[in-house]
């Protein structure tokens, strides 16, 4: 059976807790089967916590002994803690355990890669290191001894004293003990130093397995950059005498933010040109940035519960965000961030998953590290700031840091420093925080005597997790284009706070075109019903780079809808407004890169589900072919020169300049091949000097159907570098047909290198597949039925990853009464599989609710 009766915990049954932990000191023996960790901590009761009973959480622990003030107390164990009696007063905790990091699978607590020992604590892991009070609002100062035959030896905060075979730790800083880490193992490190604006000396390093010493160079520098931006921008300093990274094989998520000892996914810092592509570099940059960032936004200032996550995950999101504009390119950020949403939220927030960005309660939290909770979480920030404008943000940040350094916050305490420092009431757009699902948006114009009457109507549907929706506040920055293609009016915006409501512009000397929703001021779904020729106009002169992408992206998705729904042909206007825009050389290359994309077929199923249509995957696939087919048609005489046009012959950097370039050659790329078979890919394989080139080649091909030689030449040549066969595996199973997808899937696990217990690999394929929307919807059945064979498999090893990996069957409802009732089945099959984990019991049982 599953898990004894999984518990729902609540926000509103918040109550502290009854003690405070003035200080914790931790002295750990290191043994892959028999770790021995020994805790001491000095408790003094809380006057502000309510009577309660002594409860430690533990899990997986072998007690060895437990006293207090030096006398051995015998406590009652649970499967989740211990309680036990204590003094009324102050008193000294002693514990000592044993645990089994080597079969420690899951990935949570203390466990070993690669023979290397580490931690992940976030959320709930510590408590299988020790008992403690395992909750981020209890925060204390941290000492640790590690002893272990390991060259490297790390904890938090400063080093103490290290000697062959030992090293203390202490961190300064009181912290909860999510952020607590550890890390042993042969490990060489790739040093730098920052010097902050106050003069201090930061000692930085980065941990990696010998091997990798040369793909760390290009996350120091981000890092460095962090650190400058983070002073720069926020006023945020570092705080410790050292920062150390460290690279891990295992892992089950990107990396996690422990105070003064980050520990990655060795895909989220590991990078060099010839083995990762610019993406990859982009996405590195952004996560390291992301965990330094949180050294302020989560650790300095932490959540008082994690129903408060988003206070430090979106605020961070947000941050990062934005450093990333500042590095390369705002524009192309902020259209990047819409299309990750439109692929992760929406469907999210759609669906039966759906929750507040704040929710209100929960069986697993790890099942609450959302897009929900990180992307929209940032998105309501983004709204925040652009109702108070860049200066009121700022001084409110500031007084956010000055007012709550060293707590444990909630979503009240931030929007208070809002209130306070800007004398609005953000009652009502709090309702962002508590209430689900996506708004839509709607408008019609009005025009008369040089007015122009924009009618909006908000609506959101209702859903399990909020059945009663109530308007929000919705900031819709709007810009008027003029018919000669100046701007008419510069952006405005609007702040909607009703169901419905207009708004006026006056004094117009003719009837503009209007831009609505600049800079996607806000996570709705906007339907702005305009003539096709006004929107190519905007796709033509708007002088908002968001919405001349989005008019684009709209004029596309008109078109595929009814090629889908009613067999129209590829829409000619959005195909002259296309060519007009990606010839233009005036235009950055990685803008014009994404103008070339087309909605995603998972996001064409929702924008049909929305309006009503059952969506056929095999048909969809089929449009999306057609219309790339009709790209490579009328761009034709043009796609060479911006193929050769692009290269770049510079020494490889992966800066923004050099990337957008490739990006918009590959894009031509992927086009000619198209027409000539994939012949001009093949050049570019044997001709690539970096990763970013040979895998759009080899994408291009496999495509092309000639890729079978380049895919074992690339085996060949990479099958010792582990992060680059994931990409191996994963680009198979993404250019399969619909008809082979699965078959793929299956045929690569039993490939030798298919080590499906490392995350990496098994998202590789299984990640692959989900995202593959008309294989793994294919009418067979066989993708519902592999992922769920391994899903099956996976569960008992690692929860976490199998539970997240669920998310695949959350659009079920969407598809036709075939496709729901063999998904149905799956689900069935799996939620019925003795001793299913709590993480993947929740997850499906939402799933199936729906
Ligand atoms: N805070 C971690 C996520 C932890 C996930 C736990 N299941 C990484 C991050 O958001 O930076
Ligand atoms: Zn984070």
């Amino acid at each position: 059976m599953r898990d004894a009766s999984p518990q729902t915990v609540y926000l509103a049954d918040y109550t502290p807790f009854g003690w405070k932990v003035e200080s914790v000191s931790l002295a750990f023996t290191l043994d892959p089967h028999a770790t021995r960790v020994r805790c001491r901590m000095t408790l003094t009761p809380n006057p502000g916590a309510p009577k309660q009973d002594f409860f430690l959480h533990g899990e997986n622990l072998q007690l060895i002994s437990a006293k207090i003030d030096g006398q051995l107390v015998t406590p009652d164990i649970t499967a989740d803690g211990l309680r036990c009696a204590v003094p009324d007063r102050a008193f000294l905790w002693e514990s000592e355990v044993e645990i089994d990091p080597a079969n420690n699978t899951a990935l949570e607590g203390l466990y070993m890669s690669n023979g290397m020992y580490c931690t992940q604590c976030e959320a709930e892991g510590f408590r299988k290191i020790t008992y403690y009070p395992d909750r981020p609002d209890v925060m204390s100062v941290f000492s640790v001894t590690i002893d272990g035959p390991h060259p490297v030896l790390l904890s938090n905060g400063n080093p103490v004293s290290t000697s062959e075979g030992r090293a203390e730790w202490h961190d300064p800083w009181p912290k909860p003990a999510y952020l607590f880490a550890l890390v042993a193992g042969d490990l060489v490190a790739h040093q730098g130093s920052f010097t902050t604006r106050s003069g201090a000396e930061v000692a930085l390093n980065l941990y990696v397995r010998p091997g990798d010493e040369g793909k760390c160079a290009f996350g120091m520098e981000a890092l460095k950059a962090s650190m400058k931006w983070d002073e720069e921008v926020y006023g945020r300093e570092y705080d410790l005498d050292l920062f150390n990274i460290v690279a891990v094989d295992d892992f089950n998520m990107g990396a996690m933010e422990n105070k003064g000892l980050n520990i990655f996914n060795s895909s989220a810092v590991l990078a060099s040109p010839e083995t990762s592509t610019d993406t990859n570099f982009e996405r590195i940059e952004a996560i390291i940035a992301h965990e330094y960032f949180h050294n302020w936004t989560g650790n300095r200032i932490t959540c008082r519960d994690w129903f408060q996550l988003c206070l430090k995950e979106g605020l961070t999101v947000f941050r990062d965000s934005q450093f990333t504009a500042d590095m390369r390119s705002a524009p192309v950020k902020r259209i990047s961030d819409v299309i990750d949403l439109r692929a992760r939220q929406f469907p999210e927030d759609q669906g039966p998953l759906a929750h507040p960005v704040r929710p209100e309660s929960f069986q697993e939290v790890n099942n609450f590290y959302t897009a929900t909770v990180y992307e929209k979480g940032a998105e309501v920030i983004h709204m925040l700031k652009t109702l108070v404008g860049d200066a009121a943000y700022a001084d409110a940040l500031d007084l956010y840091f000055t007012r709550h350094d060293g707590d444990a916050a909630t979503i009240e305490d931030w929007l208070k420093v809002f209130e306070d420092s800007t004398g609005r009431d953000l009652t009502q757009f709090k309702r962002w925080y508590s209430q689900a699902g996506t708004p839509h948006l709607s408008v019609t114009e009005q025009w008369e005597d040089g007015t122009l009457t924009l009618a909006f109507r908000q609506e959101t549907k209702p859903s399990a997790a909020s059945p009663a929706p109530a308007p929000q506040v919705i900031p819709i920055a709007v810009g008027l284009i003029a018919r000669d293609g100046s701007e008419a009016a510069a952006t405005r915006v609007l702040e909607m706070d009703q169901a419905e409501q207009s708004f006026t512009f006056e004094g117009l000397a003719e009837r503009p075109v209007a831009s609505i929703l600049r800079d996607f001021s806000a996570p709705v779904v906007l339907d702005h019903p305009m003539p096709d020729a006004d929107r190519a106009h905007l796709v033509a002169h708007d002088t908002d780079p968001f919405n001349r992408w989005e008019a684009a992206r709209t004029l596309a998705r008109k078109s595929l809808i009814a090629m889908i729904t009613e067999g129209a042909a590829p829409d000619a206007a959005y195909l002259d407004a296309l060519a007009a825009v990606v010839t233009d050389k005036a235009l950055d290359p990685a803008f014009r890169a994404l103008m070339l994309g087309l909605p995603s077929q998972t996001d064409l199923a929702g924008t049909l589900d929305q309006a009503g249509h059952t969506p056929d995957p095999a048909r969809i696939y089929t449009a999306a072919e057609a219309m790339r087919d009709a790209q490579a048609q009328r761009l034709a005489d043009d796609l060479a020169a911006l193929h050769s046009d692009n290269q770049v012959t510079a020494p490889y950097r992966p800066d923004a300049e050099q990337s957008g370039k490739r990006a918009l050659a590959n894009a031509a790329l992927a086009l000619i091949s198209r027409q000539d078979g994939g012949a001009r890919a093949a050049r570019q394989f044997t001709d690539a000097d970096n990763m970013t080139q040979q895998l759009a080649a080899l994408a291009c091909s496999l495509r092309a159907g000639n890729g079978q030689d380049l895919l074992a030449s690339f085996e060949t040549q990479w099958k010792d570098d582990r992060l680059v066969m994931d990409k191996w595996f994963s680009l198979q199973v993404i250019e399969a047909a619909p008809d082979e997808a699965a078959a793929t899937a299956r045929r690569l696990t039993e490939h030798p290198d298919f080590n499906w217990k490392n995350p990496n690999r098994f998202r590789a394929v299984f990640g692959a597949l989900a995202m593959h929307h008309a294989g793994f919807h294919h009418a067979s059945g066989a993708g519902y039925e592999l992922l769920t064979d391994w899903l099956i498999r996976l569960d008992p090893v690692n929860p976490q990853t199998t539970a997240r990996m669920c998310s695949a069957f959350q659009t079920w409802r969407r598809y036709d009464e075939d496709r729901q009732s063999m998904i149905r089945d799956q689900v069935t099959r799996l939620l019925d599989t003795d001793g299913l984990s709590r993480d993947t019991t929740e997850m499906l049982s939402r799933i199936a609710a729906a």
